[in-house]
């Protein structure tokens, strides 16, 4: 059932010469990929993400936390892009000066086709030397952990220390390159839609307020409330899957590859 867009979304989208877009977890969603905010299961389920994705969980349990996020790099390469994930490449394809800002670790962007995602909290294919900092090579795929297992991980070729995952864990900073960039977009665009993101984690829950602030239009996609409803002009509540393709038809006309 095709998702409703009010005219006037439709109409901003149609008119914006600088585009911003934000994602979280919520598009991944109908690829399969648990959000944050979705319990953790099995080993994992007395643990809340937050306290997992953290330099000090790694350093007090190096195989729980390996065995983790092993578990779900395999979950997300058995995964595939979704409508949303297409109609933001749509949309960066129809105004190339697009920037797509995420906070996600999958690849399903790059895999609907987005040239150049800003990963604000880094990847899950990209492990590197925990005392280096030498990248590491993706262990392979026959030895992906079934659910719910420790696992301990892989030595650096260069000084033996662990390799850990490539990603930024709570209490690290963001890389700056990618932090730059984000919020140099997000002051210079005349529109940001934000995408399945709960709108609690810092730095990246301040990219929309920047744009709001510097005067930039904002959409929220997401089926729930969150603290950004206050920042967006428009709430289009409903998954990321139907609404996006629905918003860019309704915008430029051209239907999306379903
Ligand atoms: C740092 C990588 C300092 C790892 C992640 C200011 C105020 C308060 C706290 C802080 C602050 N500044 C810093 C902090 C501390 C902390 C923070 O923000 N804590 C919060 C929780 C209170 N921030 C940090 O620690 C950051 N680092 O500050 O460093 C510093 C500075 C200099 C030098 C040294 C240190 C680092 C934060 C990054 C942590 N890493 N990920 C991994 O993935 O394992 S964060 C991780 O959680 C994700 O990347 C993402 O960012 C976040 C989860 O949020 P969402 O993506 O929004 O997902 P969530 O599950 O929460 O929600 C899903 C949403 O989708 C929901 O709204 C739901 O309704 C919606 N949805 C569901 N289905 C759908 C849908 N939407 C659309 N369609 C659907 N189908
Ligand atoms: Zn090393």
């Amino acid at each position: 059932m095709e998702h409703v867009v009010p005219p006037e979304a439709a109409a901003l989208l149609a008119r914006a010469r600088r585009v911003v877009v934000v994602t979280g977890a919520g598009i991944s969603a109908e690829s399969g990929v648990p959000t944050f905010r979705d319990a953790l299961t099995g080993l994992w389920q007395r643990f809340d993400a937050q306290a997992l994705a953290t330099p000090q969980a790694f350093e007090d349990d190096p195989d729980l936390v390996w065995g983790w996020y092993e578990w779900r790099r395999s979950t997300v390469r058995r995964a595939r892009p979704n409508a949303g994930h297409t109609a933001v490449a749509a949309i960066e394809a129809r105004l190339p000066g697009t920037v797509l800002v995420t906070q996600n670790v999958d690849d399903l962007h790059e895999r609907a086709g987005s040239r150049d995602p800003v990963h604000l909290h880094g990847s899950l294919l990209a492990p590197r030397c925990s005392g280096c900092s030498r990248p590491a090579p993706l262990p392979d795929v026959a030895d992906e952990p079934a659910e719910g297992r420790r696992v301990p991980p892989p030595r650096c070729a260069g000084c033996a220390a662990r390799v850990r995952p490539g990603v930024v864990w709570f209490g690290e900073a963001l890389p700056q390159a990618a932090l730059d960039r984000a919020v140099e977009a997000a002051a210079s665009c005349d529109l940001l839609v934000t995408v399945g993101t709960s709108g609690l984690v810092y730095p990246a829950a301040e990219i929309p307020r920047v744009a709001a602030r510097l005067g930039a239009t904002v959409i929220q996609v997401n089926p729930d409330e969150t603290p950004l409803d206050a920042v967006a002009e428009v709430n289009l509540r409903g998954p990321a899957a139907r609404v996006l393709p629905a918003l860019v038809a309704a915008a430029w006309g051209d239907t999306m590859p379903a």
